[in-house]
């Protein structure tokens, strides 16, 4: 039990001190499988669908992967007492400062431990200062091109503040550069060309993009990579691996692989790192040893050690080692694993899956399109249905649609469905709203109103900020209204911007449960509410959910593919998803027709 006068800790700053655990070992150069334990733990805790305070008070701690016995107790002495008296301990002995020098690009733990003891360099400010000053090249090992490198990195980590980017910044950036580096290179001199790491993992947020190429003449490819108008700076020059930055202070980094050699590589290079150490104790267990260019036998029964595998695709490769294929967004070792063994992994959702949208605006509220040329965009994009749900009155920052504004906004739709039925097309706009739910959980239009729509989503854009208790009461007032179909974008977070409320969201998705509300993932990359772990969790605990662009012009309807993937990372299929159904079983599906 905690005591009552602690502050509660979300997920995210416990995860924080777990992190900050593991950057102290690697400064005090303590034992690595030590400190990639706390590395996972954190982002583990960061990543978890509940609220960590909850899976510690059902004594559950330990069915979280990457919690081992050592980690729960720490985590139970935090949320106990407040504080870890080892973590508290470790940072006695190493200046917060030093920490920070190790974000420093080429600046590692071994780095930063040196600077601080033999030079007595405790913080960024006084490396910069030391560097000027060509007092680093004293050190063993160091000269006037390192002192060059570390003011270059001191800049670049000013420029980016925040060094991870958001996905909906990095995936265009990623995207241009590969089409840019293809229109510089004579045709076929690159034979395949993927992203790897985390951009083909869909996380939230990139630390730098990695991308894999197969070809024969890697000089080239690294000539014409280094040579790109983006390339800002140059980070790294090898015959098959380069690093460059961008404009935005990004880092990217580029590899040539042979092509006997891909599929080990794209395994590898897309880990996640906590999958591949997973991946690589099956391949050990097997007699394997695991890299990124093959398989070498390795104590292994029937073989002389030394004898190698190579993989022309990762499919290969899985299936050597007795695995299904596991798709890039789930290769986070949540699991993926086993199923994969077991053969039980799901059929996740795809694009094509997806036949209408409930979720849009037009300039009745804040979008920049009429009805008209949305239901148009929609309609030629392959949508069959499209739900026109602009904002209600009441909600300072936009203008919103009244009762009088519906009445004229149904007059419109049924002339356009009209059209569309005279002429064989099959395509309806609906009319729905998305109702703010005000602070008192109440909802920004009448009852009566609500009952002639189509399809009802109640979101929170004010008032992001109430305690925990009184924004959770609000939400599951607006929930368990019979006309709320959709709770949309469920914690009001906008990534890399702004935090998620205080939610229960677990109190919320069981009452989205009970109630039969459809809990809505918006696709909008600067949102991805729900994220795919609590996207999984909603559909655990009975939840049926929506994927939806929340366009506010004809260009958003693009934007699907990230809630695609974000949804895909939450392990759902098809028939989580009540947006993947015709139109009138779809209906069939929302609250309204099931009372
Ligand atoms: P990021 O860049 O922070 O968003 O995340 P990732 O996953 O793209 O990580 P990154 O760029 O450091 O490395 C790309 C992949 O390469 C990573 O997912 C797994 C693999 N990898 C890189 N370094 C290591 C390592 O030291 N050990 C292992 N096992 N894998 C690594
Ligand atoms: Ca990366
Ligand atoms: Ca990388
Ligand atoms: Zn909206």
């Amino acid at each position: 039990m905690s005591a009552p006068d602690l502050p509660r800790l979300n997920n995210r700053q416990v995860a924080e001190i777990f992190a900050a655990i593991g950057d102290l070992l690697q400064i005090l150069g303590d034992n690595r499988f030590k400190i990639i334990a706390y590395q996972n733990a954190a982002r583990s805790i960061e990543e978890l669908n509940r609220d960590i305070n909850a899976v510690h008070a059902a004594g559950e701690l330990r069915t979280v992967p990457g919690i081992g016995q050592a980690i729960a107790e720490k985590i139970d002495e935090l949320l106990t007492t407040g504080s870890i008296p080892y973590y508290e301990k470790l940072t006695a002995q190493v200046p917060a400062g030093v920490v920070e020098m190790m974000r420093v690009p080429d600046v590692g733990p071994k780095t930063a431990k040196r600077l601080w003891e033999e030079l007595e360099i405790t913080n960024v400010d006084e490396l910069k200062a030391a560097a000027e000053a060509g007092r680093i090249r004293v050190l063993k090992g160091f000269g006037a091109k390192s002192e060059e490198k570390i003011l270059k990195g001191i800049e670049l980590l000013a420029r980016r503040q925040d060094s991870r980017t958001p996905i909906g910044a990095a995936r265009p950036l990623a995207e241009g550069l590969i089409a840019d580096l293809l229109a510089a290179l004579a045709p076929q001199t690159i034979q395949k060309i993927e992203l790897a790491g985390s951009l083909r993992r869909w996380r939230e947020t990139i630390g730098d993009v990695d991308i894999l190429v197969v070809s024969a003449q890697p000089v080239a490819v690294m000539e014409a990579f280094r040579g790109l108008p983006q390339a800002v700076d140059i980070l790294g020059a090898g015959e098959r691996k380069s690093s460059i930055a961008l404009p935005s202070g990004m880092q990217v980094d580029l590899r040539v692989v042979e092509a006997p050699h891909w599929g080990a590589a794209l395994a590898y290079f897309t880990g996640s790192q906590a999958h591949n150490v997973a991946v690589r104790e099956l391949a050990q267990k097997q007699g394997w040893s695991l890299n990124e260019y093959s398989l070498t036998s390795d104590a292994h029964p029937d073989l002389p050690d030394g004898t190698e595998r190579f993989f022309e695709t990762e499919e290969e490769l899985y299936a050597f080692l007795g695995l299904d294929w596991v798709a890039p967004e789930l290769r986070e070792n949540s699991g993926e694993i086993q199923a994969a063994r077991q053969h039980a992994l799901p059929r996740l959702i795809e694009l094509a899956d997806i036949v209408g949208e409930l979720h849009s605006h037009t300039t009745f509220s804040d979008g920049k399109g009429t009805i008209a040329e949305m239901a148009e965009a929609a309609r030629s994009a392959g949508y069959r249905y499209w739900n026109v749900s602009d904002h209600s009155i009441g909600l300072g920052v936009t203008q919103g649609v009244d009762a009088a504004g519906l009445a004229e906004q149904r007059a419109e739709i049924d002339r356009l469905n009209t059209g569309y039925a005279a002429a064989g097309v099959d395509f309806r706009l609906l009319l729905g709203t998305e109702v703010e739910v005000l602070a008192d959980g109440t909802l920004g239009l009448p009852d009566g109103v609500l009952a002639t729509l189509d399809v009802v989503v109640a979101s929170i854009h004010t008032g992001l900020r109430q305690e925990r208790e009184s924004i959770t009461e609000r939400c599951l007032k607006a929930v368990r209204n019979p006309h709320v179909d959709i709770l949309g974008h469920p914690t009001g977070r906008l990534i890399g911007r702004r935090e998620p409320s205080e939610i229960d969201l677990e109190r919320v998705l069981q009452a989205c449960a009970e109630t039969g509300t459809i809990v809505e993932i918006n696709a909008h990359p600067s949102r991805l509410d729900l994220s795919g772990p609590y996207a999984r969790r909603a559909v655990e605990l009975g939840c049926k959910l929506v994927i939806n662009c929340d366009a506010h012009s004809r260009e958003d309807i693009d934007l699907l593919p990230y809630g695609i993937h974000t949804a895909r990372r939450g392990w759902i299929t098809a028939a989580d998803v009540i947006n993947t159904r015709p139109l009138g079983e779809m209906l069939g599906m929302l609250k309204d027709q099931r009372r």
